[in-house]
């Protein structure tokens, strides 16, 4: 028998506040995937008649029925840091200030859910009063983050979630973790049943070493296919080198597009190429090509090799091998695109995603309260 409380919410709706990213404003694109997953939560919460709140910088867009515009100074990218870094406050921590605010909304609200890479929030979880869950938005990356996130489990144990297996197989102790996927707005995306025969190939992501886009280049240049490339120019450097050491591929960069634009030049393209050097958490790339009938050929690298259906969705290809990708790109007309939409409607759309969340909401909510 479920917890009374929790079904009682279940009736007239949880109260949910989600904590952002403190590393920019919501609509910045500084915040990269954890956005997508923001929109996507409270979208789908939402439709299953919970109350979702946000707490994010200020100068965010509006998301939800209400966001918290907390003002300070923007917290540094974890990305980059090495494992020994240590963790970090500027003066005027926005972070900080972000998680005194949540601290005086308790009163009004029923779980928190913390979507932000940082020390602090995973050590508060101890002294709130309301319940914290942490959905981890990458893999390892240092060790005080990978020490604070197992002091969670062992005091408020079933508080950690991440979007991958693969992304919980970086840490420490994979099982501590649950894995809950991730999900889009699948109504913001409009598939494209058919595309011509010279249909370009297409590569999102930011321009960086990680992304893998020189593997990409060599697919090109070797097979002539033009690949359409859509993505913030993170690294300019980089992007250059790309392009010198593969002289006769045909990469066409198209800009770092909104999802609405984004969605609709990305259906038309035969396929989506994923080739990944770092472990990526979960790929939301390859959810929103499927969602507009875009095949994804992917390394068996990271969370984009869990989406991928092999044969059904697409094709997962072993990592870093390039002619096993140009024969996948040549069997791309075997896939049908409808069902690469089907998956996203049955897997990866808002409704499902948050069914996932609540029954981890329920799990938590049930657990009998640690003092
Ligand atoms: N860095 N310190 C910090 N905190 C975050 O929440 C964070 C980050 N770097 C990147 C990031 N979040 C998001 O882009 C994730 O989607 C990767």
């Amino acid at each position: 028998m479920a917890d009374l409380r929790a079904v009682d919410h279940h009736m007239d709706g949880l109260r949910v506040l989600i904590a952002s990213t403190p590393v920019g404003a919501l609509g910045s694109g500084i915040g990269g995937g954890v956005e997508l997953t923001l929109h996507n939560l409270v979208y789908g919460l939402g439709l299953r008649g919970h109350h979702v709140e946000v707490v994010a910088p200020a100068d965010s867009l509006h998301v939800g029925e209400r966001v918290h515009q907390i003002d300070g100074a923007l917290q540094v990218s974890a990305q980059g840091l090495c494992r020994e870094a240590s963790t970090e406050l500027p003066a005027g921590s926005v972070l900080a200030a972000m998680w005194s605010h949540i601290g005086s909304l308790q009163h009004e609200t029923d779980v928190i859910i913390n979507l932000a890479y940082d020390w602090l929030p995973y050590h508060l979880t101890q002294f709130l009063h309301v319940p914290v869950l942490h959905l981890v938005s990458m893999g390892s990356l240092s060790d005080a983050m990978d020490q604070v996130i197992t002091e969670v489990e062992r005091l408020r144990p079933g508080r950690l979630a991440v979007h991958s297996a693969a992304q919980a197989a970086t840490f420490p102790d994979p099982s501590i973790f649950r894995v809950v996927g991730n999900g889009i707005v699948a109504e913001r995306y409009d598939v494209q049943l058919t595309v011509p025969a010279d249909a370009p190939l297409g590569f999102v992501g930011r321009i960086s070493p990680e992304k893998g886009l020189e593997d990409v280049a060599e697919l090109s240049a070797r097979t002539g296919h033009r690949v359409l490339v859509w993505g913030i120019l993170q690294d300019e450097v980089y992007w250059q080198r790309v392009q010198a050491d593969n002289p006769q591929a045909i990469l066409e960069y198209q800009g770092f597009l909104p999802t609405d634009d984004l969605q609709a030049q990305l259906g038309a393209c035969a396929a989506l190429v994923m080739t990944p050097k770092w472990v990526e958490a979960f790929g939301n790339v390859a959810i929103e090509a499927m969602a507009v009938g875009v095949p994804v050929i992917a390394y068996g690298r990271g969370g984009p090799a869990e989406i991928v259906d092999d044969g059904v969705t697409g094709f997962v290809v072993p990592a870093d091998d390039i002619d096993a990708l140009i024969a996948a790109v040549a069997r791309v007309g075997e896939i049908d695109r409808a069902a690469c939409r089907q998956r996203v409607d049955n897997e990866y759309s808002s409704g499902a995603m948050a069914d996932r969340v609540l029954a981890w909401i329920d799990d938590v909510l049930a657990a009998p309260v640690r003092v």
